[in-house]
């Protein structure tokens, strides 16, 4: 069977879309070509020397493993030079990176985690990229780029995006017009696509939480998780599963595939009263997927593409996944 590759999707894309210019398309395909890049490197594991932690802090005040500070290398090396970016904004790194004079300078700004779930990475589980493209605003231009100018609610994404690094490496991207799937074809190099127009399951029976976190949950939340627990014989009617693999790529992967709803809300913990999430580029882009494929994403208060950030590294309750199991979990919130 004859796959489409990412390039020929981006270009008949370019041709029937705005928000798909040449220069959101050439950042895309490099993008895409820097998770290649990262799957390598990633695949290596113990034989690449690239396992275990520098014993340096991110401004998160996460210990960083090597690949965390690996890969954001490989990301910001390979979107340098292009001339469709004017800036990149990363989990690893403080402040924004803009694009040095000696390069050409676009009108987009890029954002990601580059290596999502890393804590996965030494035991061998799947983890991933993610990504998020905004445009400069209009108000920036002719002056240097400022962290105020990345500081656009998710609502403004032109494109969004993850590389999952698992049995199979695939990329799942949105420019707007629904979510595709991409699948590493390791001997072309190339990817082509396996998923067309992914769309989330409306109802679902599988929940994904930290269930340890239970004691400092707020009341919607724990009221909801108990209705699961309760199975048929409750006031849901069925019996649900669990998952919590503890790397968000993977767990909003499953989600896309077979449905389900993700939860990691703000908890009364003094690093959880706004939850862990990041919303620039953990959120916001997973939010934009998943509202694409038709399913929700709020913080519990609100839709999670609305929010107007305050700060690059802001975090935020995510509650996302099939539209009716979400919408109740939000109408619970409402009634608290
Ligand atoms: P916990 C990974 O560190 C991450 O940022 C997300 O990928 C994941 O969903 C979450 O944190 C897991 O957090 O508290 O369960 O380890």
């Amino acid at each position: 069977m004859k796959h489409k590759t990412l390039t020929q999707y981006l270009v008949e894309q370019q041709r029937q879309h705005q928000s798909v210019s040449a220069d959101v398309r050439l950042l895309i395909e490099t993008v895409s070509r820097a998770c290649k890049a990262i799957s390598t490197t990633v695949s290596k594991g113990a034989l690449g020397g690239v396992l275990g932690s520098l014993g340096t802090e991110n401004v998160q005040g996460e210990i960083q493993k090597k690949l965390d500070v690996l890969t954001n290398e490989i990301l910001l090396e390979a979107n340098e030079w292009g001339g469709s970016l004017a800036a990149m904004a990363s989990e690893e790194m403080e402040t924004i990176h803009r694009i040095p004079n000696d390069y050409p300078k676009g009108q987009n700004l890029l954002l990601f985690d580059p290596l999502d779930g890393s804590s996965n990475v030494d035991v061998n589980v799947s983890i991933g990229t993610i990504f998020s493209v905004l445009q400069v605003p209009a108000e920036a231009a002719g002056r240097e780029i400022t962290e105020a100018d990345f500081l656009q609610p998710g609502t403004r994404q032109v494109a969004a995006g993850y590389a999952i690094y698992g049995p199979q490496t695939m990329l799942v991207l949105t420019v707007g017009a629904g979510v595709m799937g991409f699948t590493l074809d390791h001997e072309m190099g190339s990817w082509l696509m396996t998923h067309e127009n992914i769309r989330v399951p409306e109802q679902t029976a599988e929940f994904a939480i930290n269930m340890s976190n239970m004691r400092h949950w707020e009341a919607p939340v724990r009221r909801y998780i108990e209705e699961c627990l309760q199975g048929e014989a409750g006031p849901l009617e069925k019996n649900y599963n669990m998952r919590w693999i503890a790397s968000m790529v993977a767990d909003v992967h499953r989600i896309l595939t077979r449905g389900g709803i993700f939860m990691y809300p703000r908890d009364a913990r003094p690093t959880g009263q706004k939850g862990k999430l990041r919303l620039m580029y953990e959120a916001n882009p997973m939010s934009f997927l998943i509202e694409q494929a038709g399913g929700r994403a709020t913080d519990g208060h609100g839709r999670i593409l609305d929010i107007q950030p305050q700060a690059l590294h802001e975090r935020t309750g995510v509650i996302l996944g099939s539209k009716e199991e979400v919408d109740r979990l939000h109408s619970y919130h409402q009634d608290a």
